[in-house]
């Protein structure tokens, strides 16, 4: 009897392993699904700035990161939009940490992350008064304003079915951490939401708040720009300062922006924008020196390269604002009369998206300036998809807008985005009708789009009539294409032939429609990046290959005069010496090791090239070492694969000789 009971026992015992085993297996297998269906998603929507980071690796962020989006968690119900959950916990979040959801709510925060693409249980329990870090610079937080002098604002919201916690904290942290005379008021915009809180609960609670607070109603589902357009008509302040929905402001973030307007009522002025997470809702600081621009499609980028500030008495003040070509749209304070002088915003752009280009391009070509003060920092949640509903088709509604921001103020340039955007083509041109916008450009004299890349943006990678754009070609001496380039490049008079870059351009551009013809986008092999799905900012091999496998316009180059070889989002060839240290990351990043790599553009002596017409080699400046195709073996999965990389110069060699083909970009 003893003995059958220690048997069953063991055998409950084994039972209960198994039984605790498979549900493990299952949490698993739940958590891959889950990490492949994130993994599966573009490039995010709108990238976030690089958060300022402590130490040199990037750190990653393990709290909560159990995120659902798919849809094994089932169909929300009405009920599930509409309940509103709010249960702040005293002290969580205090400080801008991270919110860590208690096992037993895991399940329900990733049922209800996609509610708004971020979050919400995590919200839901940080009270709406959180506290934040002081993120200004010491320099920053000894600056003195004359407060009483300083210009009025109204702080402009508008929303389209924001969750209530994320919608109030913004505007508890507006009322908490602004200065009362200075904050007029605060004008909400519901852009024709469904959510039921956000109806009479929403009028309730704004009427009781301790600065007056107002709702408008769009009647019907319009977009950012008709509801921010309804927002300031009915705004007193003398500067309007918009902002996102789900927006953290810090301590002291008014002020710099106001003092810069008070200074110069022609200067559009954005806070830094810092990065509450969309996961745990802890908030990041960001750099204060990056600033802005688009990349060909006229997506909003980041870039940090050093940039002047505006001029002062002192040369180095890390107080003054730094001018930037673009702004990311959602946060900046202006002053309302020059808004309007102006021209406000494109008033036929709809949902969202583009405005901001149009805005960035308008506003400097037409005599104003946008800067970024380093002394204003707000938070943003950055989510990675879109919660809301697109009436009119997402890439039809981004097409239409950017097709206006381009008609109106890109001149050449426009035909080059339309050209090498998807969703747009030539005729995206005739859809729109933007006849009172260029008669705005006409009325502000405003300056042409040359004047804005050459001047506010000489950093800038699109083409330009000194400039080269084409595919750079393997002249492996077999496709039609690559015989014509050698057979005209060997045919040139003269035989120490000039290594002036313009020089090239020009024999190449006189035979462009030839080369173009010739090109079999199949057969003839392309230089680009040797991975599809490497984030651009990060170092990337070279490789020669299918000259259309690139629809992202990667194998596709602009050549400055002065022999920089850059790509779309400012991506550079550079040369780069592996150093003893990079090797071993390179080698767990399954890469092959070259010394050759495309990276962000700066102006620096590894990224200066020549061409050699004789020879058709490329060669680095200062090493004098010649681009070369060379087949190597992944470390990782053992294959050979082809790998660009730069020798010593031999000019018998085949896998040295290299042809520029030129693309249209301009009518
Ligand atoms: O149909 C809509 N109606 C709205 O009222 C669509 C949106 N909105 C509201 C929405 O609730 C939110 O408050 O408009 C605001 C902006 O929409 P988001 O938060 O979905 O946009 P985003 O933060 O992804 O995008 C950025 O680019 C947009 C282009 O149209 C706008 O300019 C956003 O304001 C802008 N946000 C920022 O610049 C914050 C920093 C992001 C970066 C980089
Ligand atoms: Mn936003």
């Amino acid at each position: 009897m003893g003995l059958r009971f220690q048997q069953l026992k063991k055998l409950w015992l084994l039972y209960l392993f198994l039984l605790f085993f498979a549900f493990f297996m299952f949490a698993i297998s739940i958590n891959l699904y889950v990490s492949s269906i994130q993994n599966a998603e573009v490039e995010p929507r709108h990238p976030k700035p690089p958060p300022k980071r402590r130490s040199l690796w990037p750190y990653k962020n393990i709290v909560a990161h159990y995120i659902g989006k798919g849809d094994i968690f089932g169909n929300m119900t009405a009920d599930d939009y509409n309940i509103n959950q709010f249960e702040p916990k005293q002290g969580e979040g205090a400080d801008g940490r991270p919110v860590i959801i208690p096992p037993r709510d895991r399940f329900r925060m990733q049922r209800f992350f996609r509610l708004n693409s971020f979050n919400l249980l995590a919200s839901d329990r940080i009270p709406l008064n959180r506290t934040l870090k002081d993120y200004r610079t010491p320099e920053c937080r000894d600056k003195r304003y004359a407060s009483g002098d300083l210009p009025t604002t109204s702080v402009i919201i508008v929303f389209h079915n924001e969750a209530w916690s994320v919608l109030l904290r913004t505007i508890t942290s507006v009322i908490n951490r602004s200065p009362k005379h200075l904050l007029k008021e605060i004008i909400l915009v519901d852009d024709a939401s469904d959510r039921s809180f956000l109806k009479r609960q929403l009028e309730a609670y704004i009427d009781v708040l301790a600065v007056p607070t107002r709702l408008y109603r769009m009647k019907e589902r319009s977009g950012l720009v008709p509801a921010r357009l309804m927002g300031a008509q009915h705004a007193r302040g003398e500067v309007l300062t918009f902002l996102d929905a789900h927006c953290e402001c810090s301590r002291g973030w008014l002020e710099p922006l106001l003092a810069r307007i008070k200074q110069s009522r022609e200067v559009v002025i954005c806070p830094v924008i810092d990065i509450i997470s969309d996961d745990n809702f802890s908030y990041t600081k960001t750099f204060e020196n990056h600033w802005g621009a688009f990349n060909w499609q006229l997506s909003f980028r980041w870039f940090s390269s050093d940039r002047k500030r505006q001029s002062t008495p002192k040369p180095k003040d890390v107080t003054m604002p730094v001018a930037t070509p673009g702004m990311a749209g959602g946060l900046f304070a202006i002053d309302r009369k020059y808004f309007y002088e102006m021209g406000a915003y494109d008033s036929n752009m709809r949902i969202w998206g583009g405005e901001n280009v149009e805005m960035s391009f308008r506003i400097w070509q037409c005599g104003g300036r946008i800067e970024i003060s380093p002394c204003s920092h707000v938070g943003h949640i950055f989510r990675s998809s879109t919660p809301y509903t697109f009436p009119g088709g997402m890439s039809e509604v981004l097409a239409s807008n950017l097709a206006r921001a381009a008609t109106v103020w890109m001149d050449d340039w426009q035909y080059f985005v339309m050209l090498y955007t998807s969703g747009l083509s030539l005729s995206s041109k005739d859809k729109v009708n933007v006849t009172e916008r260029i008669a705005l450009r006409e009325k502000l004299q405003c300056k042409p789009f040359s004047w804005y890349l050459e001047n506010i943006w000489p950093e800038h990678f699109f083409p330009a009539p000194d400039r080269f754009f084409g595919k750079i070609i393997w002249l492996d001496g077999e496709t039609e294409c690559a015989q014509a380039y050698s057979q005209h490049m060997k045919n040139l008079p003269g035989r120490a032939l000039s290594r002036e870059w313009k020089r090239t351009f020009e024999e190449i551009e006189s035979k462009s429609e030839e080369f173009m013809s010739l090109i079999d986008l199949e057969r003839d092999k392309c230089l680009r990046p040797l991975h599809d799905d490497v984030p651009r900012s990060t170092l990337q091999p070279v490789t020669v290959g299918d000259c259309t496998s690139h629809a992202q316009s990667m194998d596709m180059f602009v050549i400055t005069p002065k022999g920089q070889i850059m790509t779309n989002d400012n991506v550079c060839l550079t040369y780069r010496p592996p150093k003893q240290g990079s090797i071993k990351l390179l080698r767990n990043r399954n890469v092959t090791l070259s010394n050759i790599m495309l990276t962000q553009c700066a102006v620096d002596s590894s990224q200066f090239w020549t061409y050699d017409m004789d020879t058709q080699q490329i060669s680095h400046r200062e090493t004098k070492l010649c681009l070369t195709l060379k087949s190597a073996t992944n470390a990782k999965t053992q294959k050979a694969e082809k790998v660009v990389l730069s020798m010593e110069c031999n000019f018998k060699d085949i896998t040295q000789k290299w042809g520029l083909i030129p693309l249209p970009w301009r009518m």
